[in-house]
């Protein structure tokens, strides 16, 4: 048995899981009410005291806790233990607003890695593998996450960090790689540049992709599966709940297992704020039960999914969630139909195109207006003009088809879309600016 699978943990009966789980939150709630004054304040607002809690039935009783409190507090308002007991602290990339701050003591790194060791070992990694770790390495917790879960299983770590993708592929070829762990669309580029250096991919060592950060599709799976020969992973987390490893695919492929002794989830209806059951489709939300250092309270990720208690064909008991296929706030509102950029990537990967496009939103005449931009593999480089039209109607055809949304298809030249090293950008959006 490989070295980080907990099976007393992640095959434990439902009972057990509840037990566990419904002590440590009675635990957290009242360190959050000693230690946190906002949520002291809401407690108190609310009538509520730390003894209601008993159990993980009292949950919904609690108030959610949203990304504009961690920006309220900004940098360290919902930080529960002093200063000194910190061990480490990481920051959102904060595309929008102020970055978001979070921080972790000891036991709190232990548990993330812990988590991100049982993710690699889910997805078939030994302690014998070599993991090249292409997250960036710093603030953002992708390069740090995989490195301490890949030294907690026992394996050995390549931090070779993002960029320079040249090097990234002469490191798979020379150090024989296991495992690469890095964002799907880089995952993407790597594997252009395998192609575009004459390398086999059959020929690396490389087995097993482990990719997460940003929303892909089975589509994209599929593509990237193929240009680097290995079977791709998907795996989730957020720095706010602690990082990748939150929740991880196993060898199943059929949904990602959260960590649920330690990340409790819940889906809800992103409107009303009502719990749904399994199987529907809502906002994701985590409460932290086993962390010390920022034990939110049912924090609402935006991340839209949903979420299923079936035991896994794997063993494992642990509840699953499906992939995320966006954000509440990456939900494009286009002519009042709502439009996930993954989406569009489906249709385009479906037709048989690279994975490489743009979309770009714009409002005319009051109207809104869709142009997705598409650039062209190398074969169709070459092709004439009608030839060229032709795509560009099916492409368009089949984006009104499937999602009953009309855009203005362009074709671009191969390699005219800047490659991404880290989470792609794929909308620009004119209509706020
Ligand atoms: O992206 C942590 C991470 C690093 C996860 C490496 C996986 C691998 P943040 O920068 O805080 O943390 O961004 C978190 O990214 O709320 C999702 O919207 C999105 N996200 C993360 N993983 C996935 C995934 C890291 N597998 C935000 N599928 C989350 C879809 C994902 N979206």
């Amino acid at each position: 048995m490989p070295n980080y699978y907990e099976p007393e943990i992640e095959c434990a009966s439902r009972e057990t899981l509840r037990e566990i789980q419904s002590q440590r939150l009675a635990e957290m709630v009242k360190r959050c009410y000693d230690h946190v004054p906002l949520y002291k304040k809401r407690f108190d607002e609310m009538g509520l005291k730390p003894e209601d809690i008993r159990s993980i039935d009292d949950l919904t009783k609690l108030p959610f806790t949203t990304k504009q409190d961690l920006r309220d507090t900004y940098p360290f308002g919902l930080i529960a233990v002093p200063r000194d007991d910190l061990a480490r602290v990481h920051a959102s990339s904060g595309t929008t607003g102020k970055q978001t701050v979070v921080a972790y003591t000891q036991n709190d790194l232990d548990i993330w890695a812990r988590s991100a060791a049982r993710a690699i070992v889910g997805c078939g990694g030994t302690h014998e593998d070599f993991i090249h770790v292409s997250y960036g390495y710093g603030l953002f917790t992708g390069g740090l996450g995989l490195h301490d879960g890949a030294e907690k299983m026992g394996a050995t770590v390549i931090p070779v960090s993002s960029g320079n993708t040249s090097r990234q592929v002469q490191i798979l070829q020379d150090y024989g790689s296991d495992i690469l762990a890095c964002t799907p669309s880089y995952a993407m580029y790597i594997g252009e540049t395998v192609r575009e250096k004459g390398i086999d991919p059959k020929s690396l060592r490389l087995r097993i992709g482990i990719f997460g950060a940003e929303p892909w599709t089975e589509e994209m799976r599929r593509e990237i599966e193929k240009a680097l020969a290995i079977r791709a992973f998907d795996i989730y987390g957020l720095s706010e709940i602690a990082g990748p490893g939150v929740s991880c695919e196993c060898e199943e492929q059929a949904g990602m297992h959260v960590q649920e002794d330690f990340f409790y989830p819940e889906i809800i209806d992103p409107v009303t704020g009502e719990q749904l059951p399994d199987g529907e489709e809502g906002e994701l939300v985590f409460t932290c039960i086993g962390k010390e250092a920022l034990p939110l309270i049912r924090y609402r990720t935006r991340d839209i999914c949903s979420l299923t208690h079936e035991r896994c064909a794997c063993g494992r008991t642990t509840v699953r969630m499906t992939k995320p296929k966006g954000r509440t706030d990456d939900m494009l509102i286009i002519r009042g139909i709502n439009v996930f950029p993954s989406q569009i990537e489906s249709v385009l990967l479906d037709l048989g195109m690279d994975p490489n496009y743009r979309m770009i939103v714009d409002r005319k005449n009051n109207l809104d207006t869709l142009e997705v931009q598409v650039e062209m593999n190398e074969s169709m480089f070459s092709d004439t003009v009608r030839s060229l039209e032709r795509v560009e109607r099916t492409i368009a055809d089949a984006l009104h088809s499937t999602l009953n949304i009309a855009a203005k298809i362009t074709l671009l030249e191969p390699k005219s879309i800047e490659r991404s090293e880290g989470k792609a950008k794929r909308v620009i959006d004119r209509r706020k600016l």
